[in-house]
């Protein structure tokens, strides 16, 4: 990742980012303003953590050591940048809370699904995965779900701080064995620590590559 990509990431993400808008039913959803990006994945696998990494703000987005904290799509409005870079990031409620079912289908809202599969300005969906533990059969359901909806999704490693260097790599290397198999997955895997700010920067320059000027 070249110098000059780190430092448009950097930029765009100390412009400011605001949260505006709360949706809680699929008519909910607020109207088109930037390239989106959502941040999806089981309950507790740090996908608020991430979001105040990338922005530097502690507290923009609502984290918690329970799983189930986020209940809502919430929508963050970032930048624009001195050159008017500007991308709006999701944070989505986690599923594989409730233990009930393992199907994600059922336990994820139609909501979620609806907006997944029917947002054009949904350019990339994070599909945050606990480096600790690897992908579960949700998470897999969810690879599968973004294929068919032809949606373009990256992984992200979280808390990869909790993991020895090489056991990190080992988890690497399997997950993209197992995402080179699907049509929609992006071959690259960040590596991040939300803890450590391992990663956050190269995740903050290829989002910047995402955006758009507006
Ligand atoms: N060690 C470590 N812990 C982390 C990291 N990121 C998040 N956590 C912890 O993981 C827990 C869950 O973090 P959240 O960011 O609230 O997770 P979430 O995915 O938004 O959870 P839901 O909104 O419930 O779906 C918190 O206790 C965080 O402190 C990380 O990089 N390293
Ligand atoms: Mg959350």
């Amino acid at each position: 990742m070249s110098d000059e990509a780190l430092e448009i990431g950097r930029r765009l993400f100390a412009a400011s980012c605001r949260f505006f808008h709360a949706a809680q039913r699929p008519d909910d959803l607020p109207a088109r303003q930037a390239p989106e990006i959502a941040f999806a994945g089981r309950s507790n696998v740090g996908k608020s953590s991430l979001l105040n990494a990338l922005t530097g703000q502690k507290a923009l987005a609502r984290t918690s050591k329970e799983p189930g904290r986020t209940q809502q799509l919430n929508f963050f409005a970032l930048g624009p940048d001195a050159e008017g870079r500007k991308l709006v990031l999701v944070d989505m409620p986690g599923y594989g809370f409730a233990r009930v079912s393992a199907s994600l289908l059922k336990q994820w809202s139609a909501l979620i699904r609806r907006y997944l599969r029917g947002r054009a300005d949904l350019v990339r969906v994070l599909v945050l995965i606990d480096a600790r533990h690897g992908p579960k059969p949700n998470d897999r359901e969810l690879f599968d779900l973004l294929d068919e909806a032809a949606l373009s999704w990256q992984a992200v490693l979280t808390k990869c701080d909790a993991l020895q260097p090489a056991d990190l790599e080992k988890r690497r290397a399997e997950l993209a064995a197992e995402i080179a198999k699907h049509p929609a997955g992006h071959p690259e895997i960040h590596l991040t620590s939300a803890e450590t700010g391992a990663g956050i920067a190269e995740l903050r320059a290829a989002l910047a590559g995402l955006a758009a000027f507006g």
